[in-house]
């Protein structure tokens, strides 16, 4: 089909050089993961060769993971837990990033794979995953035909590109001759049947392998993959909760001669960033959004104005308390892990003790999966509550119900179910591997690296709200936006005690934060303003949607003071909050659109005015609709972000029938045309 964009010529520039963008994109991404790789290297100097490295172990079944948040990977642990614990296979499982596969076809005949993968951006396999997809995009017809490989993709359905990277890895890999083993598994988070898919699969895979590999199924019994080793006394190389290793007192070889921090700082290792100021954006009392901001000077971190800060959270007071408390665990205890084999990673840092366990490195508020509960049948503390868990793991209507609806965290149920009695007989081999490690939370920088060069801004709102289910008393709290708050309610000399649902330690592990500070990284995004400043340029973000166009915004104004003779394309945002009171930045936007002479202009929908109808954004987009396709037609770039719930669907629904009408053709057709928009990245989202 024929674009039907006015300007062919330009068109096809603008795809070729986007091309090239993104193939320097993925140079960069290469570039930062293989720096990433010679740390992994350096503590732990295996092949890369995965072939190798499964025989050298001595392992018989292999479980990969692609995972950009920990989700993919936290299935693909409890899958190869499950594997050998079963089926007493000795299972492999690593991240797909610390492998190389070119040998992958030369695995013994009785050695099968089975991959998790995640999908991110448009369809996009996560960052670790981008030399496998390189591989197996690449490799030739019938040159992987001895691999035989089962599959499972975690993605969610809001998305248009819905479990774009497994699919992709499953033609590859078929294309290259490979066997799928049983069904292509596919977990959705949008219909929030991640876990519910999962087990449908994983029973049908396990029939299927024990077909296939004549394995004889026993009752699952809990091995440790570690050997739990106490220690006496707490020395320079004990971790207290400190991020990564290097903060270590015994480590210090981070810092250069002024002490100042010396990167790279990602995943693995994380700046300790100055909170210089905080406040309160919200005027009304029921809600709360805290505009952050850290100062990075000395880091030689470098953002561009549209990528994510990673933020590392350590969880609160009363939800270690109470986690202790459950597991009757001592906090003061400290231990080692030393793997069973050099394939297994540890989860974090060691030694350590268990009250820094449980505070900064483990999830343990959040959504449970019923998964859990089958394997916490066999540390049941009595026949009772031992049925109940049985139960509950083997029916999803009931699970959901008792437990999901009711939104209890894993030490809420547990407590629920004994009637408030402790669960002494897990051990803690078994918490420190099957509770997922802690992960930053990533935030929209709302902030311009043109004008903040070393000063970074985000926008939270705090997850904070009483439990939808009548009989739970208390606030639902998210981990990070509350520490942020209370960092605020700290910084600013405010009242913490009773205005907060839960406390923090803000000093953090040997005060490591004291002063607030907190560990923090930048991840680079794709969403990026276009180069041609007279390009025009559509933003829509409601509600905390807003940030990135805060950071675009203050991009532009501050570009114009820098040049002369410069004509800015027009710049149209459209923003929607409930009312007044929760609208973002409210006094800062005027003076923008002062300084951007005309060239700016927002658009604001409310949606919770008093005897008004609710209005959205998308409603807006309508209303302008001659305005939002000239500019279409005129290339303009187009943006959204925000909540991916309906908000991304609603918008490309207006611009869908925006196009239908104003060009007379099919919704199909201008559904291509949006479509053709986002292959080019002429239509860019950051939804979460
Ligand atoms: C690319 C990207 C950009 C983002 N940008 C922004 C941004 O600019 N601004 C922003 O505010 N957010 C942004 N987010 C979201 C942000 O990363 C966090 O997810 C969000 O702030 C919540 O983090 P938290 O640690 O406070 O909550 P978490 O502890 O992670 O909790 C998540 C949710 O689960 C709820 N919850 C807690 N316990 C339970 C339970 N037992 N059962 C069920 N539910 C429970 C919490 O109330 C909360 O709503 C972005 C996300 C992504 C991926
Ligand atoms: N658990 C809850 O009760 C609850 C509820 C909402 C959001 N959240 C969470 O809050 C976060 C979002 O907060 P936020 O501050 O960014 O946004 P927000 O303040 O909740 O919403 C911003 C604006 O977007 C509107 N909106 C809601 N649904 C929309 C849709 N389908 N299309 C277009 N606009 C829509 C809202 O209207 P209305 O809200 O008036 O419809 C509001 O005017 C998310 O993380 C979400 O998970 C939780
Ligand atoms: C920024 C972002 C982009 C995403 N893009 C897609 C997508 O294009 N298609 C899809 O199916 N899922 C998408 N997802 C959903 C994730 O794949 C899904 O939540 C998955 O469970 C995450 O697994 P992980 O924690 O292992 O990375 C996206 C999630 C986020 C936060
Ligand atoms: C594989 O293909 C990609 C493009 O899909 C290319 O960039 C890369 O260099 C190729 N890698 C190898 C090893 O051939
Ligand atoms: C997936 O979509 C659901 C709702 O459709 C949303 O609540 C959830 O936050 C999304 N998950 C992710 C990881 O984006
Ligand atoms: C619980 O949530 C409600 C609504 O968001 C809020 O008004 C109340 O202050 C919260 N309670 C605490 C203790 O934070
Ligand atoms: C009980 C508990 O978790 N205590 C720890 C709290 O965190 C600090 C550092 O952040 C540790 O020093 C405590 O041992």
């Amino acid at each position: 089909m024929v674009l039907g964009m006015d300007n062919t010529d330009l068109g096809v520039l603008c795809a070729l050089i986007l091309a090239i963008a993104i193939y320097l994109k993925r140079e960069q991404i290469k570039e930062f993961i293989s720096s990433n790789d010679d740390d992994i290297m350096a503590s732990n100097s295996d092949s890369r060769d995965v072939v190798q490295v499964l025989r050298e172990n001595n392992k018989n079944y292999l479980v990969l993971f692609a995972s950009q948040t920990g989700t993919a990977e936290d299935y693909a642990k409890k899958f190869a837990k499950e594997l050998a614990s079963k089926f007493s296979l000795k299972v492999m499982c690593g991240d797909i990033e610390q492998y190389d596969f070119e040998n992958i076809n030369e695995l013994p005949d009785n050695v099968f794979v089975t991959l998790f993968i995640s999908t991110y951006g448009e369809g996009d396999f996560p960052d670790g995953a981008v030399q496998f997809e390189d591989f197996i995009s690449n490799a030739s017809e019938g040159s992987l035909d001895t691999l035989k490989f089962s599959l499972f993709g975690l993605g969610n359905s809001t998305y248009e590109f819905y479990n774009g990277a497994a699919r992709k890895a499953l033609d590859y890999l078929k294309a290259a001759g490979a066997t799928l083993v049983g069904d292509f598994g596919q977990g959705d988070d949008g219909a929030g049947t991640t876990d519910e898919d999962y087990m449908t699969w994983k029973g049908n895979t396990f029939e299927t392998l024990k077909d296939k590999l004549h394995l004889d199924e026993h009752e699952q019994k809990f091995e440790p993959s570690f050997v739990l080793k106490k220690l006496e006394s707490i020395d320079d190389n004990v971790a207290v909760g400190e991020p990564s290793l290097h903060y270590l007192p015994c480590n210090k070889l981070t810092y250069n001669s002024e002490k100042v921090q010396v990167g790279p700082f990602d995943l693995s290792q994380p700046f300790i960033a100055p909170v210089m100021k905080t406040y309160e954006l919200f005027k009304n009392t029921d809600r709360n959004c805290i505009h952050t901001e850290f100062d990075v000077s000395g880091s030689n971190i470098k953002y561009s104005t549209g990528d994510h800060l990673a933020v590392w959270p350590s969880n609160a007071t009363e939800k270690v308390d109470q986690f202790l408390k459950v597991f009757n665990l001592d906090p003061g205890m400290i231990f080692d892990l030393k793997p069973l084999d050099s394939t297994i990673k540890v989860p974090f840092p060691t030694p350590t003790t268990v009250g820094a366990a449980v505070r900064h490195y483990l999830e343990i508020s959040g959504p449970i999966s019923r998964q859990i509960f089958g394997q916490l049948v066999q540390f049941a503390p009595n026949q009772d509550i031992k049925q109940k868990l049985i139960d509950l793991s083997t029916d999803r209507d009931q699970f959901a119900i008792e437990i999901t609806a009711k939104y209890f965290d894993l030490a809420d149920a547990l407590l629920r179910l004994s009637e408030g009695k402790p669960w002494s007989t897990v051990p803690l081999e078994f918490l420190v591997e099957t509770i997922p490690h802690l992960q930053p939370r990533y935030y929209s920088i709302s902030s311009s690296s043109l004008s903040e060069k070393q000063t970074i801004h985000i926008t939270s709102v705090v997850e904070n709200f009483p439990n939808p289910s009548s009989d739970v008393e208390g606030n639902v709290t998210g981990v990070t936006t509350n520490l942020l708050r209370n960092i605020q309610l700290a910084q600013n000399k405010q009242e913490t005690k009773d205005s907060m649902p839960v406390h923090y330690n803000l000093n953090g592990p040997r005060d490591l934060l004291a002063g607030f500070k907190l560990p923090v990284h930048v991840r680079r995004s794709t969403f990026r303003l276009p180069s041609n400043p007279a390009t025009p340029v559509i933003m829509v973000g409601p509600g905390t949607g807003v940030a990135p166009f805060r950071g675009f915004v203050r991009e532009r104004v501050k570009f114009l003071e820098k040049q002369e003779n410069i004509k800015l394309g027009k710049h149209i945002l459209f923003y929607g909050s409930r009312n007044q009171d929760d609208f973002l930045y409210q006094d800062e936007w005027p003076e923008y659109s002062k300084k951007l002479d005309g060239a700016f202009e927002m658009i604001v929908a409310h949606s919770r005015l008093p005897n008004a109808k609710k209005v959205y954004v998308q409603d807006k987009l309508l209303e302008r609709e001659d305005e939002v396709f000239d500019m279409i037609n005129n290339g303009a770039f187009i943006y959204i972000c925000g909540d991916a719930k309906g908000m991304a669907q609603g918008v490309h629904t207006s611009l869908v029938d925006i196009l239908t009408r104003k060009k007379a053709i099919a919704k199909e057709d201008a559904a291509e045309i949006i479509k053709m928009l986002k292959t080019t990245g002429r239509y860019q989202e950051d939804v979460w």
